[in-house]
């Protein structure tokens, strides 16, 4: 994408730098109340541009957000919002995240596809996502809204990637049509106490549907889901707060665990 005008260059480089500097901002529609969903969007795109270069890093798949009834109706939307996540944001249950690079940082418990073939158009349906999809598997998404408080509108969230800061993908890998991917219970618990509890059935009434509506979005803009993409299809239940010596642990029937700990 090329840029058009300073506007967009200056609002990129606040967002950019309060992610690496790990300091919250003033959200940018304080400033800029004019801006609109898909200028949100084409920000989103200069921001990861130059996210990749300055991280020396590459893009790995999508995070579907906003996709609980409950989320949309707390911030009076009724769309759900699809932001990247790059390699570097790959985490690993072996190995403690540093909370000192993050702003405030909140837990996710979510089910991750991976993507074996190209899927774009904007017609998709539910059995060409199965059918595109090697394998499902639990994972956490770590999310960290670079805005003050948390606190942002739709386009405030979408122009700064959907809060997406890390991720970790928990090692059992499931078959998709071998499970009822709609109707999955969960429980997540921080440093050994349950703390939410949730079901797959809160992601846009099941996942796949999820999967569907975040597919045609990419299609009309040209995108889509690519081979190899691992695809976070929206959070079970409300995030958990993340702090230095927490271990967070999400527990899926018939999935089975993924966890993360902060150092
Ligand atoms: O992944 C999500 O559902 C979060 C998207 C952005 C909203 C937030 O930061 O809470
Ligand atoms: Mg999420």
């Amino acid at each position: 994408m090329s840029l058009k005008t300073d506007q967009d260059k200056d609002i990129i480089e606040y967002l950019l730098y309060a992610e690496r500097d790990a300091h919250e901002v003033i959200k940018i529609t304080d400033e800029f109340p004019e801006l609109t969903i898909e200028k949100a969007y084409e920000l989103q795109d200069g921001l990861l541009e130059r996210r990749l270069k300055e991280n020396n890093t590459k893009t790995v798949g999508i995070k579907l957000g906003l996709t609980s009834e409950a989320k949309q109706e707390m911030m009076g939307v009724k769309e759900a919002i699809y932001g990247y996540l790059h390699e570097d944001m790959l985490a690993f249950e072996w190995e403690a995240i540093d909370r000192s690079t993050l702003i405030h940082p909140k837990a996710e418990p979510e089910i991750a596809f991976f993507i074996d073939e190209d899927i774009q158009g904007e017609n998709i349906t539910e059995e060409e996502i199965l059918k595109a999809t090697k394998y499902v598997a639990p994972a956490l998404e770590i999310i960290d809204s670079r805005y003050k408080d948390f606190k942002f509108t739709l386009v405030d969230v979408v122009a700064d990637n959907c809060s997406s800061t890390k991720f970790v993908v928990g090692s059992k890998l499931a078959l998709p049509d071998s499970i009822d991917l709609g109707n999955i219970g969960m429980t997540m618990s921080k440093n050994g106490s349950v703390e939410q509890t949730g079901t797959s059935a809160a992601v846009l009434g099941h996942p796949l549907k999820a999967m569907v509506w975040a597919a045609n979005l990419l299609g009309s803009r040209g995108k889509g889901f690519k081979k190899g993409d691992i695809v976070l299809s929206g959070a079970m239940s409300e995030a958990i707060t993340m702090e230095a010596d927490d271990t967070i642990t999400a527990e899926f029937d018939l999935l089975g665990s993924v966890s993360v700990s902060c150092k």
